[in-house]
């Protein structure tokens, strides 16, 4: 955990632009502010009564001459305060609103590092002091994360969902129905067994199995989904060489992204591209013509197309009418696998339920379709599913649905109320409620500097 203090970090991105912002948390940000303002850098050893007039209102921007430690004007911004605990980080905060040069961001930062209490922020240490001191949770922590990476329509709408809490608050509240049966587990631990009333056993078993349903259930449908939007989901291209795998992956990403000739075994090594399908992030692997091969870069290639299909969500296996590989079909991997007839003008009449022609365009809508079909699932919509993309959501969701059932056999008030308590702590660690410290440098290490 970093130590205290007064940070500061450029926030908005690096290079040329309108406006940047620089930002400062902790309690010397105000007197940095009035430093920059009168040029005066020894400001922060003055009593802050004298000169605290001159900051603005907080929460009103408002236009600011800074300075640097000699009264040199280094830009004419726009300056916010925000008074601890109503900001961001729950400290006192800063923003610079200037202007985004990079010679005008430099100048500021050199002012601020050469400010006695100040120090420049490592990766994600505003977020972190907004999660320690209870601003965010560690769920709505990892949706800023993912807000801030989101490249799609689909990242976004489920990131901001996560940062607004919606995987917080159901998992609040399973943990609270567990907590519930715990207590009253407990209420009867110091009471004789003749008290205890002969449906208690039963009703909790009831209940607690009822939770756990429920929790493997939401898991079951949400953790598939929001996993895809969050890291994409893999299509891999596989068949016969010159079946028209890299001719589909050109049409599907619309620009020469492979080389295509009718020479047979022209594709010798994987290449992802990512396209933006509804919404969703894909990433389409072309791969090598599958054939025994003597040339030891096909080879390598060969392995790499059944280590594409692999690792796939989904395999396109490409068959003209030459038929297919019945051998190299075993190898494809565990993904569902959907042939595909490509080359499709060419075909005389088949029988084929997906088709496409790269050449003219027809069965393009299909392949889509195909891909959007295997990535949906069962799953109704996106604004359905509990946004827990993180392996890390469904593991501790499994944890205590492990503990549930072995609550299940216990007949003993005391062991009953510990699986309770075990459930209730796996579910703690998603929203950083218990023991997280070895997730948290892991997590805020992952933001850039700034946020
Ligand atoms: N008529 C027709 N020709 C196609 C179609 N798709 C690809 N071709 C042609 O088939 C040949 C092979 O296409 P590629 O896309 O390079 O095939 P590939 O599967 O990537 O081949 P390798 O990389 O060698 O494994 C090229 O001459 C393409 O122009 C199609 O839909 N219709
Ligand atoms: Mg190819």
């Amino acid at each position: 955990m970093s130590p205290a203090g007064t940070i500061f970090a450029l926030s908005t991105g690096v290079g040329r632009a309108g406006v940047a912002v620089v930002r400062l948390s902790g309690p010397a940000s105000d007197a940095a502010l009035r430093c920059l303002m009168t040029g005066i850098g020894n400001a922060l050893a003055e009593n802050p009564s004298d000169t605290a007039a001159e900051l603005p209102a907080p929460r009103v921007l408002r236009r600011a001459m800074l300075h640097d430690a000699d009264g040199a004007i280094l830009d004419d911004a726009m300056v916010v305060r925000f008074v601890a605990p109503h900001s961001f980080t729950g400290e006192a905060v800063v923003e610079l609103h200037v202007h985004g040069s990079p010679a005008v961001i430099r100048a500021v930062l050199n002012t601020l590092s050469t400010l006695p209490q100040l120090r420049p922020a490592e990766p994600g240490e505003f977020t972190q002091r907004a999660f320690l001191n209870g601003k965010m949770d560690l769920a709505a922590v990892e949706g800023l994360g993912d807000l801030i990476d989101a490249q799609t329509e689909a990242q976004r709408r489920l990131s901001l969902r996560q940062l607004g809490g919606a995987l917080s608050e159901k998992v609040q509240a399973w943990r609270d129905a567990i907590i519930m049966l715990r207590a009253e587990t407990e209420a009867w631990i110091d009471f004789p067994d003749e008290d205890l009333p002969a449906d208690f056993f039963p009703t909790v078993r009831t209940r607690a199995a009822a939770l756990a349903r429920e929790m493997e259930n939401a898991t079951a449908q949400s953790h598939r989904l929001a996993a895809h939007v969050r890291d994409g989901f893999t299509v891999a291209l596989v068949g016969l060489p010159n079946v028209g795998k890299s001719s589909l992956l050109n049409a599907l990403a619309a620009r020469d992204v492979a080389i295509v000739t009718d020479i047979a075994g022209t594709t010798r090594d994987a290449l992802s591209v990512p396209i933006e399908l509804d919404g969703f992030l894909v990433n389409v692997v072309d791969t090598a013509g599958l054939r025994e091969t003597a040339d030891q870069i096909e080879a390598i290639g060969v392995d790499r197309a059944l280590q594409a299909a692999q690792s796939a969500d989904l395999v396109l296996w490409l068959i003209d009418e030459r038929g297919e590989d019945v051998d190299f079909g075993a190898r494809l991997g565990d993904a569902p696998v959907v042939k595909v007839a490509s080359k499709e003008d060419l075909w005389s009449g088949g029988d084929y339920t997906v088709g496409v022609s790269s050449v003219t365009g027809t069965g393009l809508d299909g392949i889509l379709q195909t891909i959007q079909a295997a990535l949906l699932g069962d799953d109704v919509s996106l604004e359905g599913v509990l946004p827990m993309g993180r392996q890390r959501h469904a593991h501790h969701v499994a944890e205590a649905v492990a503990a549930l059932a072995i609550s299940q056999d216990q007949e003993e008030l005391a062991l009953l109320a510990e699986c309770m308590r075990d459930a209730s702590a796996a579910l703690g660690r998603i929203t950083g409620a218990v023991d997280v410290e070895d997730v948290l440098d892991h997590i805020f290490s992952r933001f850039c500097i700034g946020k």
